[in-house]
């Protein structure tokens, strides 16, 4: 049968949901090849009705993805935005907002950060003033309540995923997948069928899944994670996915400086007049130091 061109929609393991024409089929790669991303644009062969092998990926506009010090795990391909939702409860941690930040700046996606469970009233002011510094640093901050106040989070979230590919992730409960049952009527079956194909059925979600927001716009869910690595970023990567970092980089006394502990570092003494945060610092001391340990991943 002849190669045909599809959409990867889900990814279970080794075993890929590609969608064309308005059809979903059951594809595999070849041999143990697993780098295909949900998002791709890949070219398939049936093996029968609805089954199919993945022969080829084109060519990706953005990649999303985490690695530790052995290996790189797709997020996902293609994506213009990440969303990355927090929540008041259960508590975020800035380390993995971080890690999501530097993952999208390194990978040329507009991340905002969501806000959701703003009904729990007495834990939002500590959120909100948490989120202050990303607010600052430029990045957009909005907040949603996606079982209390589905309106209001419709109506602050359409307009900015329209002709959109954009990307759901943070940590377990936040309400990712909460917020893609709103966007999504249809959601929650669809999730259900692919659960039950796919065998497992839990509340919580465990793989990322694409849905239609509507003809020109693509929402992800994905699951949660507690850990966000980021070993194939170099230092020269890593420094200017620290937007804040922009205006002091080529300033320093030494042109190879590594904004450690040099003598005229502008990167240090923005710390100091309190341009740069010292958190955001150290994140950045954090992820050189792990770039630092890879022993050639892939
Ligand atoms: N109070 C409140 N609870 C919410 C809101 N949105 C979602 N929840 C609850 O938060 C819990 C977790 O929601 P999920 O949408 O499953 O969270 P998730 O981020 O998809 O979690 P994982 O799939 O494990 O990563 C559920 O019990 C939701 O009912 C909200 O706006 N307010
Ligand atoms: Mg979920
Ligand atoms: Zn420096």
């Amino acid at each position: 049968m002849a190669r045909a061109l599809g959409t990867v929609m889900a990814a279970h393991g080794r075993h890929y949901l590609v969608e064309a024409e308005q059809m979903l089929f059951n594809c595999v790669t070849r041999g143990k090849k697993s780098d295909v991303a949900v998002g791709d644009v890949v070219e398939y062969q049936l093996t029968s009705k609805n089954q199919g092998v993945i022969e080829a990926i084109t060519e990706r506009k953005t990649l999303l993805y985490r690695s530790d010090q052995y290996r790189s795990k797709l997020l996902a391909a293609n994506l213009t935005q990440l969303f990355i939702v927090v929540a008041t409860e259960p508590g975020f941690s800035d380390d993995l907002i971080c890690r999501a930040l530097v993952a999208a700046e390194a990978g040329g996606i507009k991340p905002h950060l969501i806000l959701n469970k703003i009904d729990v009233l007495a834990l939002l002011p500590a959120a909100v003033k948490r989120l202050q510094i990303y607010e600052t640093m430029g990045y957009p901050v909005h907040q949603v309540s996606a079982r209390t106040n589905p309106e209001q989070t419709l109506a602050t979230l359409m307009p900015l995923l329209d002709g959109q590919s954009t990307i759901l992730i943070g940590q377990s409960g936040m309400g990712k997948s909460s917020l893609i049952n709103l966007l999504i009527p249809d959601a929650a079956i669809a999730t259900r069928e692919i659960s039950a194909a796919l065998d497992t059925g839990k509340h919580t979600t465990t793989f990322v899944r694409s849905y239609h927001l509507n003809d020109h716009s693509i929402i992800i869910d994905s699951p949660g994670f507690q850990e966000f690595g980021l070993h194939h970023l170099s230092e020269g990567m890593l420094e200017r996915a620290f937007p804040e970092f922009r205006p002091f980089l080529g300033h320093c006394k030494f042109y190879n400086c590594h904004h450690h502990t040099e003598p005229g570092c502008a990167v240090l003494a923005a710390i100091q007049s309190g341009a740069i945060s010292q958190m955001r610092h150290d994140m950045y001391e954090q992820l050189v130091h792990e770039a630092a340990q890879t022993l050639g991943y892939k």
